[in-house]
């Protein structure tokens, strides 16, 4: 069969086979989130026809204003998770706590705990640049029957059993690793289906794409200005080219099809760095890694770190490898911390 005749539920099928001893329930949070997906996408394709643009009026945990899409994907996503009891737990962006998910009879047998970024890039949605889903698939570590707890989230990344985005692009795709390579698969919109049009997407081992926003350049680490200065340089195949959409879904993808780096770092106005390690960096960085790229936070490889916290922020550099080695070479510089000119910090 030629792959782009392989639908998602094919493929999903396909290779259930592959995992021994497998329960069916793996394939059936895959098939949730496709579905989740595709009532999201309509929403997000008509979002100028439906009075779902703009504000919803309230504040995340995290102080952000959420929009009426925001609000709108988190909804889908946790009730076609929650109402078809797929897995035992959900973590959202979108929510200040965890969610249990007891079962009908108050036990729930399931395995999986599900971590989803609803719909990031969220300035983007009023003026119809793309978005993106992410979302992040850990087994439990307490003993399946009891309620779950906060150390089932609090893993490292290194111990996800799956990962992946949608982009609600010029085209939807989804694209996720359950350990095995990356594939993609684009929504045919006439027929309702996702099918396998880019199998076992690799990063470019380096390229000449920078991601980053540059308006906060004075704020900073001096490790990033110089690395920055670096890709500016007009020296052998550089100066690289600048491309930043502000939407980390599309501007990964890109950069994994075309070879790049993304970077968001500490800045003296967010000194932890603005995304978020369990929504954000550790999905894309098992991604990167599972495509032949790299994912770090300037000094350690991001799925090491140990989180503390639900909604944890970290710097992230990530994309072809040669170039996240390039930019540590440059952070390496100036140790870990007092990575900024004194004038800066004040
Ligand atoms: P969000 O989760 O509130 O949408 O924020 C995450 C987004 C990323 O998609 C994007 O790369 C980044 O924030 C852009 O931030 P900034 O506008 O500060 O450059
Ligand atoms: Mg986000």
């Amino acid at each position: 069969m030629k792959h782009s005749t392989v639908t998602l539920g094919e493929y999903i099928i396909d290779n259930q086979k592959h995992y021994k001893s497998t329960s069916g329930e793996f394939s059936r949070l895959i098939s949730s989130i496709k579905l989740a997906a595709k009532i999201v996408n309509h929403k997000v394709n008509k979002a100028g026809l439906s009075n779902i643009l703009g504000a919803a009026g309230d504040i995340n945990i995290q102080g952000e204003a959420q929009q009426k899409l925001d609000v709108y994907a988190n909804d889908i996503f946790m009730q076609t998770l929650v109402n078809r009891e797929i897995v035992c737990g959900i973590a959202s962006e979108e929510e200040d706590d965890f969610v249990t998910i007891k079962g009908k009879h108050q036990t729930n047998e399931n395995k999986y705990v599900v971590l989803i970024d609803p719909l990031d890039g969220s300035s983007n949605i009023d003026v119809n640049v793309s978005v993106g889903t992410i979302f992040s698939v850990y087994r439990r570590i307490t003993p399946i029957g009891t309620p779950v707890d906060k150390m089932d989230f609090l893993q490292r990344g290194s111990q996800q059993v799956c990962a992946g985005y949608v982009v609600y692009g010029t085209s939807t795709m989804l694209v996720y690793t359950s350990g095995h390579g990356v594939n993609g698969f684009t929504l045919n919109p006439a027929i309702g289906s996702f099918y396998l049009s880019h199998p076992d997407m690799k990063f470019p081992e380096t390229g000449n794409i920078y991601s980053i926003n540059e308006g906060n350049y004075v704020h900073f680490p001096q490790g990033v200005k110089d690395y920055l200065k670096y890709c500016q340089e007009e020296v052998d195949e550089r100066p690289y080219t600048s491309r930043y959409i502000g939407s980390l879904v599309s501007d990964f993808h890109r950069n994994m099809i075309k070879g790049g780096i993304y970077m968001y770092p500490t800045s003296t106005k967010s000194p932890k760095g603005k995304l978020r390690i369990l929504y954000e960096c550790n999905p894309m960085a098992f991604l990167a890694e599972q495509a032949g790229g790299k994912a770090s936070d300037g000094y350690m490889r991001i799925m090491d770190i140990k989180p503390t916290e639900l909604h944890q922020r970290v710097p992230f550099f990530c994309g072809s490898i040669r170039m996240v080695e390039k930019a540590e070479t440059f952070m390496a510089q100036y140790p870990e911390g007092a990575n900024y000119n004194d004038e800066e910090v004040e």
